[in-house]
C-alpha cells in the first residue's frame, strides 16, 4: 500500500461522483468509498511499518475529509432540491368563501339607513327579563313570557331572583331601545340588527333563532308622518320599487297605536303560495309610536318627546328579495345553497 494507490482511489472516486447526477445517488457512492474502499486502506495501514505507515495513514485520512465533506455538500443538495418549488407548476385555486345573504342584506339596510342619519347600535343576545319584557311595557301575565315561547336561561333560586339578574336569550332587538336611550339624551335616531330566538315550532317562515333589524327615531316632534317616510324610502330602496306596502292596526305593548307592516309576496306574485300562507302578502315588520311608558323606563320625558320604532325581521325581507320559501335554508349551512349568493 502507498499513497499513490490512495491518488488512484481519490481519481477513481471524482470520476465516479462526477459522472452521477443525482444528489443522493453522489451520496451513497461516498458513503460506499467511506465504508468499502477506504475502510480496507485503513485495515492495511496498520500493517505497515514507521515512516511509510505514516504517511499512508495521512493520505487516507485526507482522503476520507475529503470525501466526507462531499457527502456533506451532496445531502446539502439534496433537501435543497427537495425544497425547491417550480414557479411555473399551475397553483391550486382556492376555495374562497363570501358573505352570507343575511349578513350582505344586513349591510345593505345599514348603508339606506345611515343615508338618513340613523346610527347603528347593538346590545346583548343574553338578555335579562327587565329590558326584554317590563321595561317596554309588558304585564307580568303577558303569554309571551311562558316557557313555550321564550327560551330562558337556567338559573338557581330563579324566584328570589331581580327582573334584571333573570336571563333569557332576546325575543326581539326592541331591549335594545332603551339600553341605548337610557344613558343618552335625545334626539335620537338608531338601527339595531341583531340575532333574536324564540321558543316555536319551525316551518317555511319560522325559525327558532332568526335576524331582526330594529328602528327608532326619537325627537320633539317625531310622528307616524316620519315613519311612513322613513319606511317608504327605505324599502324603495331596498327592493327598487318593486313591492307594495300596506299598514295594518296591530297591538304591542310597547307602542301605542300599533301596526303591523306587510309587503306584496313576490314569491308567488300575489297569487297565493305556503310562504304568504296563501294572503300575497308577507308581515315583514311590526311598528308603532313609542309608548310613554317605555321613555319612561328610558328616562325620556313623553310629555316632551315622541317618537316611532320598528321591528323588522331581516330573514322575510331576504326570502322576498331572492325568492327563497323556506327560512330554514339560510341556516341549513348547506353549500348548494350558499354558494348562490
Ligand atoms: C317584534 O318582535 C317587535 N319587537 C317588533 C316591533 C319593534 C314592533 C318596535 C313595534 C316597535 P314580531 O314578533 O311581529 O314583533 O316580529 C317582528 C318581525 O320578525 C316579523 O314581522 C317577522 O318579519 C319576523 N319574525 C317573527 N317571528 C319570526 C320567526 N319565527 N322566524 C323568522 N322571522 C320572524
Amino acid at each position: 500500500m502507498t499513497s499513490g494507490k490512495i491518488s488512484k482511489i481519490k481519481e477513481r472516486f471524482l470520476k465516479e461522483v462526477e459522472e452521477e447526477k443525482d444528489a443522493g445517488k453522489k451520496r451513497k457512492i461516498c458513503k460506499k468509498y467511506i465504508e468499502e474502499d477506504l475502510a480496507s486502506v485503513f485495515s492495511l495501514v496498520k500493517n505497515l511499518s514507521g515512516e511509510k505507515r505514516g504517511e499512508v495513514g495521512r493520505a487516507a485520512n485526507e482522503l476520507r475529509e475529503f470525501i466526507t465533506k462531499k457527502m456533506e455538500g451532496e445531502k446539502r443538495e439534496e433537501v435543497a432540491e427537495k425544497a425547491r418549488i417550480d414557479v411555473t407548476f399551475p397553483g391550486t385555486e382556492p376555495d374562497l368563501g363570501s358573505l352570507h345573504p343575511l349578513t350582505v342584506l344586513q349591510k345593505r339596510c345599514e348603508e339606506i339607513f345611515q343615508k338618513m342619519g340613523f346610527v347603528v347600535a347593538g346590545g346583548p343576545e343574553l338578555e335579562n327579563e327587565w329590558y326584554n319584557f317590563d321595561a317596554l311595557n309588558f304585564k307580568k301575565d303577558h303569554p309571551v313570557r311562558e316557557m313555550q315561547d321564550t327560551l330562558f336561561a337556567k338559573q338557581k333560586d330563579r324566584g328570589s331572583l331581580s327582573e334584571k339578574e333573570k336571563l333569557l336569550m332576546r325575543t326581539h332587538t326592541s331591549p335594545v331601545q332603551v339600553r341605548y336611550m337610557e344613558n343618552r339624551k335625545p334626539p335620537f335616531r338608531i338601527i339595531v340588527p341583531g340575532r333574536v330566538f324564540r321558543n316555536e315550532t319551525t316551518d317555511n317562515s319560522h325559525e327558532i333563532n332568526f335576524y331582526q333589524l330594529e328602528g327608532l327615531m326619537v325627537g320633539e316632534d317625531v310622528s307616524i308622518a316620519n315613519f311612513r317616510a322613513v319606511i317608504g324610502y327605505f324599502l324603495q330602496q331596498l327592493f327598487r320599487a318593486k313591492v307594495k306596502l300596506r299598514l295594518r292596526p296591530s297591538f304591542f305593548p310597547f307602542t301605542e297605536p300599533s301596526f303591523e307592516v306587510d309587503v306584496s309576496c313576490s314569491i308567488c306574485d300575489q297569487k297565493g303560495c305556503s310562504v304568504c300562507k296563501q294572503t300575497g302578502w308577507i308581515e315583514i315588520m311590526g311598528a308603532g309610536m313609542v309608548h310613554p311608558n317605555v321613555l319612561r323606563s328610558a328616562k325620556v320625558d313623553p310629555d316632551k318627546f315622541t317618537g316611532f320604532a320598528f321591528g323588522c325581521g331581516l330573514d322575510r325581507i331576504a326570502m322576498i328579495e331572492h325568492k327563497i320559501e323556506n327560512v330554514r335554508l339560510f341556516y341549513s349551512g348547506d353549500l348548494r345553497f350558499l354558494k348562490q349568493f
